[in-house]
């Protein structure tokens, strides 16, 4: 079997996607990258990491080079490219966004032509726009966003449209929603408040909500996102008539529903709102809820967490995290 790749792997998707390859594929089929230096053995026990003691490789996506030379040098066959920054960052940094999730996708998709290997690229809710229709957002439709991120998501989709029709690359993607994960943190995301609102709920019993209590938008545990990823780069070729931007959700939901769940498990919890404009702006542009039929036809797609059963998970994860993090304490 070739090597796959994780670009990224240090980052929100790439600590959970990393293990699971390594325990489907095997541990030394798998090489994890990105541009921080990997966690120790020992830390990565806690963090969920992906371990230094793996195959783990410093990478740069931008570097054309580097990223040829590792492909090479492992016999990559599929690479998973997580390396992006999220939205709210991503506005903050628009020239800096477009080179990385842009610059770095394009050599990612040169790498796999060159090298005949499959591509998993996470598109995202952000690549639709204020005149997308927001609720059961169609598999086709319109898509102008606003946001550097959202401009990335849909160029990151056409190009791998392209290199796959042009070129033959096995080239495939999600439009992933919100991931709600209690492994790694995300940085910089507009969905975020939906994994920091149980750390605080757990520690704190409050969390102040940087969006509106009403803003409603699709979600995911990060379970059912990496059995997603995974199934569809496994998926019958054939049959995939949306290969590069499949629409994926398990659930649509609002901050002041999501504390009504906690509220079940931490019945004093109180959640209050410190709007950020910047990060509203960016929310309100994006579907409330997308329709994800075409994944569920195409390869089966189903997801297995509602936000019953995510929610009890994540309280449960969290208060174990940060009940092992106490015991470690000094
Ligand atoms: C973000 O908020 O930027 C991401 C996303 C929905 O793409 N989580």
């Amino acid at each position: 079997m070739r090597k796959i790749l994780v670009t990224g792997a240090l980052g929100q998707i790439g600590c959970e996607l990393v293990p699971a390859l390594r325990q489907h594929f095997g541990a030394d089929q798998v090489i994890a990258s990105d541009i921080r230096m990997a966690h120790s053995s020992r830390t990565s026990s806690n963090t969920g990491a992906p371990s230094a003691d793996g195959d783990y490789e410093y990478l740069d996506c931008t570097q054309t080079q580097h990223l040829q030379d590792i492909v090479r040098l492992h016999d990559v066959g599929t690479i998973y490219h997580l390396a992006a920054l999220l939205s709210a960052v991503a506005e903050e940094k628009p020239q800096f966004a477009w080179s990385l999730n842009m610059g770095g996708l394009y050599n990612v998709l040169e790498a796999a032509r060159r090298n005949g290997c499959a591509v998993f690229f996470p598109s995202s809710i952000g690549a639709f726009g204020p005149t997308t229709p927001r609720d059961h957002t169609p598999q086709v439709t319109i898509q102008r966003p606003t946001t550097m991120y959202g401009v990335a998501k849909v160029s990151g989709e056409l190009m791998s449209d392209y290199y796959a029709l042009r070129f033959g690359v096995d080239s495939r993607g999600l439009r992933l929603p919100g991931l709600i994960s209690n492994t790694a943190p995300p940085g910089g995301g507009t969905t975020d408040y939906a994994v920091d609102i149980f750390y605080q709920a757990v520690r704190y019993r409050h969390y102040a909500c940087f969006l509106r209590p009403d803003t409603r938008l699709d979600m995911m545990y990060m379970p059912d996102a990496i059995r997603a990823m995974m199934e569809l780069m496994q998926a019958e070729p054939s049959g995939l008539h949306h290969r590069n931007a499949y629409n994926v959700t398990a659930m649509s939901i609002a901050p002041e529903e999501l504390a009504g769940q906690i509220r079940k498990h931490i019945p004093e919890f109180i959640i209050d709102y410190e709007v950020d404009p910047v990060r509203q702006a960016i929310a309100d542009s994006w579907p409330r809820s997308v329709d994800d039929q075409a994944a569920h036809a195409d390869w089966n797609w189903a997801p297995k967490y509602d936000l019953e059963t995510m929610t009890e998970d994540m309280i449960t994860k969290v208060r174990q995290k940060l009940n092992k993090e106490n015991l470690h304490a000094p």
